[in-house]
């Protein structure tokens, strides 16, 4: 695979910093923060919308499509809530990024979100479901569990994540 920029997912249980970390790395690295809600919406990779979850109805395979020429040209930092269904070939390094469930209780809180969809969020989160999904699907290596209770944290985790980048450029030179 001849990628020149690497793919990097940034996933966990909504409400863990995904967007607030690719949107940091985006600017720190000139990565393209690839915010897979925004790309569901966008380009109708959906089936409608779950008023119940308030949430879009993905259609896997439409997405895949709408992403398939970034992801091949390298140098996306893919962000979702589930990592499953990226080919293997497509990434380099998959972050998870984690928090403690009285944190993500007030995060969601202040989203409003639905109880029912609150509660399932923070059972995910303890149940550690995303890292599990994230080991299951990609090599062992390249699955790195970060944790994002604090803006400090935030900031060490762009700061290893711009690190690991530097090396990869630097091992995978033309
Ligand atoms: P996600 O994209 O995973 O749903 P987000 O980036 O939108 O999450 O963050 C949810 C809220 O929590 C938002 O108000 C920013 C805040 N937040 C996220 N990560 C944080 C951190 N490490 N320290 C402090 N606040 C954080």
């Amino acid at each position: 695979m001849s990628r020149k920029l690497p793919n990097i997912i940034v996933t966990g249980t909504p409400g863990v910093g995904k967007t607030t970390h690719c949107e940091a790395l985006a600017q720190r690295t000139g990565l393209r923060h690839l915010s897979v809600n925004q790309v569901v919406k966008d380009k109708g990779c959906h089936e409608g919308y779950d008023d119940e979850y308030q949430s879009w109805i993905v259609d896997e395979d439409k997405l895949l499509d709408a992403i398939e020429d970034d992801a091949k040209e390298g140098g996306c930092i893919i962000d979702w809530h589930a990592c499953d269904l990226f080919p293997r070939s497509w990434i380099d390094l998959v972050v998870v990024l984690r928090v403690d469930s009285e944190t993500l209780y007030d995060r969601l809180a202040e989203r409003k979100y639905p109880e029912k969809k609150m509660q399932e969020n923070i059972d995910s989160e303890i149940m550690e479901v995303l890292l599990q999904e994230a080991r299951e699907s990609y090599d062992e290596e390249i699955v790195v569990e970060l944790t994002s209770n604090t803006s400090d944290e935030m900031e060490s985790n762009v700061d290893r994540i711009e690190a690991w980048l530097r090396q990869w450029k630097e091992d995978n030179q033309a």
